[in-house]
């Protein structure tokens, strides 16, 4: 055994101890993108990485991405930095995937906890695949093959995110740049070859066979179902630990519930591909 692994559920997490994200060799990063497949989202406690060395352990899953509107670590534009002191979050309040605003919505991300309020703060991940899994056949057959609408605009409303005419013009040039894309609503992961729901409440507008309000009923449901207890964990952060999640079959959202305290989060995010469903 190469890892210390510690499921925290069946559906979803495991901790991970014993090891120093500084210093891995090649076996253990590879037994980590294995615990990653299977666990969806992983944690480590007692960290202390450097944007540099943050952005390295992120870039052995892939080629990274930097955020259209997020505000980033200085120097370093591919770490996004959460600081609740100088931005509204609320955005990440609502669950959500992480940019399925675009055509190839994020491999994954690394989350670092550089500091946490005295209470509160909490993150939750949902498995889409064990959400998906737990639906009846029928319903399960029905909803392989749909597509839905992802639109940036439902989670960075203009007057939250825009407070004079400079931020609302640049706000809506990265609108434009950005329209409402389609994703299947069933997504085949590419590695694993494993269903999983791929709506969330940040960012999925439509469901794009179905007339207005036989959408809005079905996407109330699946946002319910695909969150519930027995398919999401809470993780309690300490300054320190890092969370590294795979996007493709995963929902989170982070909880303001911490009043005015401070709280920083750096985020580095591992570009992906084209969500496709596989029937079959
Ligand atoms: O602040 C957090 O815990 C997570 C925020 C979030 O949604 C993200 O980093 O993608
Ligand atoms: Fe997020």
């Amino acid at each position: 055994m190469y890892l210390n692994i510690k499921p925290i559920k069946p559906s979803i997490g495991a901790v991970i101890d014993g090891l120093d994200l500084n210093h891995l060799d090649s076996l253990q990063l590879n037994h980590i993108h294995q615990a990653l497949l299977q666990h969806h989202v992983i944690f480590f406690r007692n960290q202390q990485l450097s944007a540099t060395a943050q952005m390295s352990l992120a870039k052995s899953f892939g080629d990274l991405h930097i955020h259209p509107i997020y505000p980033s670590v200085e120097d370093v534009p591919e770490i996004i930095v959460l600081d609740s002191w100088k931005q509204d979050l609320r955005d990440n309040e609502l669950w959500h995937t992480d940019v399925t605003f675009s055509q190839t919505p994020p491999l994954g991300c690394v989350l670092q906890a550089i500091k946490t309020p005295s209470q509160g703060g909490d993150t939750l991940w949902a498995s889409g695949q064990a959400a998906f899994a737990a639906l009846t056949p029928d319903l399960q057959k029905k909803l392989r093959g749909l597509t839905t609408t992802h639109d940036i605009r439902h989670s960075f409303p203009i007057e939250r995110f825009a407070h004079s005419a400079e931020e609302r013009e640049k706000l809506e040039q990265t609108f434009k740049r950005h329209p409402p894309v389609v994703h299947p609503l069933v997504r085949t992961h590419p590695v694993t070859g494993l269903p999983t729901l791929f709506v969330s409440e940040g960012f999925t507008t439509k469901i794009n066979e179905l007339d207005a309000i036989e959408s809005s009923k079905l996407l109330a449901f699946l946002f319910l179902h695909s969150t519930r207890e027995e398919f999401h964990l809470r993780w309690k952060w300490q300054e320190g630990d890092v969370a590294i999640w795979d996007n493709r079959c995963t929902q989170h959202k982070a909880l303001f519930d911490y009043g005015d305290e401070h709280r920083i989060m750096h985020r580095a995010t591992i570009q992906g591909d084209v969500p496709f469903y596989l029937t079959g």
